[in-house]
């Protein structure tokens, strides 16, 4: 006779059932913000973002800044590591892989400032206006150049990014 069990289970499991349900319906609410550092806050934070794991392939001559000259002696080097099978476009599948340290959100963002005539892929020219317009925003004290402290690549390195 296992019916006299089994009655009770079946009610116990209906009431875990229905906190479940509720449960669920409060977590889903659509008010529900996501959190704030899936997100750039302004062009600043998301120039240093792209610029950070890039810095010591610009700056070759390890002089802890990047000269805008040094951007084209390397240029290649850092497109074509995005630009994994060569095909002279950056896909936003490509990109992703190119940036590891970035959110699905952060990603989303700088692929579309960069993808200018929006056909859903990153030219070479694209992505050369990209860099020298970031290092440009990054370039606080507009001399020319951005340092390591303009870059805050410190505080990148020690986060075990690079
Ligand atoms: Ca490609
Ligand atoms: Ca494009
Ligand atoms: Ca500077």
């Amino acid at each position: 006779m296992t019916l006299p069990f089994a009655v009770p289970y079946i009610a116990r499991r209906a009431a875990l059932m229905l906190v479940l349900t509720l449960a669920a319906c409060t977590m889903q609410s659509p008010v529900a913000p996501a959190p704030a550092t899936d997100h750039f806050v302004d062009e600043h934070q998301a120039a240093l973002h792209f610029i950070q794991p890039i810095f010591s392939v610009l700056d070759c001559e390890k002089k802890g800044e990047i000269e805008q000259g040094e951007v084209d002696e390397h240029f290649f080097e850092l497109y074509f590591f995005a630009d994994r099978d060569r095909s002279r476009s950056i896909s936003a599948v490509e990109f992703a892989q190119s940036m590891p340290h970035s959110t699905p959100q952060q990603n989303l963002y700088l692929f579309q400032r960069m993808d200018t005539d929006r056909n859903e892929l990153i030219s070479v020219e694209e992505y050369r206006q990209f860099v020298f317009a970031a290092l440009q925003v990054a370039d606080t004290n507009q001399d020319g150049s951005v340092d390591e402290q303009e870059a805050a690549v410190h505080a990148f390195r020690r986060a075990g990014r690079q």
